[in-house]
């Protein structure tokens, strides 16, 4: 699919036509990119079928440009504003606090065209003086820099996963075993690359057809066993093709990581045996490797889910035979957090409902934004109770989903809620987040997240340490002060999946499972493009070691009822 790359190239003619000077038609092109963003059918299917204008937002002239994208890989208009405004958007948005607004202002008023420029201005003091910018932007601008530089090269989960899942399955018919491996079986946070094994019978074929594919833009290595080719969307892919008694062994070897490995090793070594990428051997004898568990077994291990496989404890564990049961995806029932028109969400809460029957869930909540917080539109006092009637009807409409009615409030400076308790007493979920102030120090920030949790009605904090993966820090928190808080007040700690939070990490998913902190897993949808993200969330919570009982989606709506009722 190239919905995503048409949307970020008419982000980027959004960008620069705004930095031109140009007026609406930025606006027109982002609010186009948005939504083949969330688009889930592929555009090119949509421009076979001439229905390109059919896409909310995409006029006679978007369309044009898309279909001259589709047709030449190039877009005239986009090359001639490249050129007249030689600024890198891409890197200089990835800067925290950079909108194309105030890129149009560095550009043009110092000449800053790239993350070298604006160090440089920064660090010369010029951005203080600018319209609209102050010395606290210059100096949150350099801390971001250098936050920018160390994470070059690695690609969000979230996003690769689904483009990964369809390669090996257009792959899948040709193969005798398939499965993918390294950090993205491991479902880490962000992947370096993707790892991909195969058995086949035919690797020419297999390889043909692999570099082939749709999405592929350079083949970089071309091999009988290992081809390596680039995506379209910058990621690079490593295909092997193993022999099939080797299939468990390689699968073991490939998937790390790393550390697991040495110590797997090490294991192998103490009872006399060879571990590699071809199988377990005796000597020259192999005695498994054909598949993975046999691999574990042969070894005195239990099997260890790749998401455990971090050298964080497992291996021991598994050594022991009490490897902790950990919660499975289809444990998890339902979302409890998404957002709506009523506030900042694309969809209306009918067709939220509607995508969440489709994946196959009991439960959703809907907790759209409440309170002070302007950006994102946050409902006041009356559009709540309105809400509530809404969601009171259409409980009758949907017999087979359960409509939690909640709102995702502020956590404000000094700890309070921004919405009234009266208000929140009445409702089935209430979310606290932290939405502003994120650079307190760690004593305040804690004492603020602390007094919001002695709110009786909050019952879930919303993505705890405000992270956006590689974009934004964390905030600075006591997190085991917050997890013992939230255990004796019986709140639970949010695990938010959308592709760009993951937060929880699976490091503090672990500390919330060894203290006894209840968690809850959210999309944080604002599409209903963004349900099927739920996966996200429940692999963090495997990398975080929690068992099923940790987690609240996996309760029945009755038990998670009265865990809400306060
Ligand atoms: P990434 O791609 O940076 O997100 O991380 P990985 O874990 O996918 O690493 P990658 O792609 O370099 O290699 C895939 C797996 O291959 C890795 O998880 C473990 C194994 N591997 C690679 N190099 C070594 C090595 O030098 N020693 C050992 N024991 N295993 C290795
Ligand atoms: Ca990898
Ligand atoms: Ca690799
Ligand atoms: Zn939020």
């Amino acid at each position: 699919m190239k919905n995503r790359e048409v949307a970020k190239l008419l982000f980027e003619m959004a960008d620069l036509l705004e930095i031109k000077g140009v007026d609406f038609k930025p606006r027109a092109y982002r609010k186009a990119a948005m939504n083949i963003e969330s688009l889930s059918i592929d555009i090119e299917e949509l421009y076979k079928k001439n229905q390109l204008e059919k896409i909310p937002g995409v006029g006679k002239s978007i369309a044009k440009k898309i279909s001259e994208y589709l047709d030449t890989g190039k877009i005239k208009k986009l090359e001639e504003l490249r050129e007249e405004i030689p600024v890198d958007i891409e890197s200089l948005s990835s800067i925290e606090g950079l909108g194309p607004k105030m890129i149009k202002v560095l550009y043009r008023e110092l000449g800053v065209k790239n993350i070298d420029d604006l160090e440089k201005a920064a660090k010369q003091g010029k951005i203080r003086n600018l319209k609209g910018f102050g010395l606290k932007t210059e100096e949150k601008i350099i801390e971001s820099i250098g936050f920018a530089r160390r994470r070059h090269g690695r690609f969000i989960l979230g996003y690769a996963l689904p483009e990964a899942n369809s390669i090996v399955e257009e792959l899948k018919p040709y193969v005798d075993k398939i499965s993918l491996a390294g950090s993205i079986r491991r479902r880490k946070e962000t992947i370096g690359d993707m790892d991909i094994l195969a058995v086949s019978s035919k690797p020419k074929h297999v390889m043909d057809l692999f570099t082939g594919l749709k999405g592929v833009d350079k083949i970089l290595v071309k091999g009988m066993t290992k081809t390596s080719v680039r995506l379209n969307s910058g990621i690079q892919v490593d295909l092997r093709i193993v022999a099939e008694e080797s299939f468990g062994s390689a699968l073991q070897y490939f998937t790390g990581s790393k550390e697991h490995n040495i110590e797997l090793r090490k294991i192998a070594i103490k009872k006399g045996y060879k571990l590699n990428e071809y199988g377990l051997f005796d000597g020259e004898k192999q005695i498994a490797g054909k598949n993975e568990e046999d691999v574990y077994k042969a070894l005195g291990l239990q099997w260890i889910p790749p998401e455990m496989r971090e050298n964080r404890g497992e291996i021991e564990a598994a050594m022991n035979g009490n490897l902790p049961k950990i919660v499975d995806y289809g444990d998890v029932a339902g979302d409890l957090h998404t957002h709506t028109k009523w506030s900042d969400g694309a969809n209306t809460i009918e067709e939220m409902i509607e995508s969440a029957i489709k994946i196959g869930h009991k439960f959703i909540a809907i907790t759209d934004h409440a309170g002070s917080l302007k950006v994102a539109r946050g409902m006041d006092e009356d559009k709540i109770l309105k809400q509530a009637k809404e969601i009171e009807k259409l409980r009758e409409k949907y017999g087979n989903i359960y409509i939690f009615h909640g709102v995702e409030a502020n956590i404000m400076k000094d700890g309070s809620i921004d919405v009234d308790k009266k208000i929140l007493k009445n409702l089935d979920i209430v979310i606290a987040s932290v939405h502003s102030a994120f650079r307190m120090e760690e004593k305040e920030m804690t004492e603020r997240v602390i007094k919001a949790m002695e709110n009786e009605y909050v019952d879930v904090i919303g993505h705890p340490t405000a992270r956006i993966i590689m974009k934004r820090e964390p905030i600075k928190i006591d997190m085991e002060k917050i997890l013992e808080k939230a255990k004796d007040n019986g709140i639970a700690m949010e695990i938010n999946s959308y592709p760009e939070r993951l937060d929880l990490n699976d490091i503090n998913v672990k500390l919330a499972v060894e203290i006894g902190t209840k968690l809850s897993i959210g999309t944080d949808s604002h599409s209903k493009e963004h349900l099927r993200y739920y996966e996200l969330g429940t692999a963090v919570a495997r990398r975080g070691w929690a068992k099923k009982e940790d987690v609240i989606n996996t309760y029945s709506i009755d038990k998670i009822k009265k865990i809400f009722e306060k």
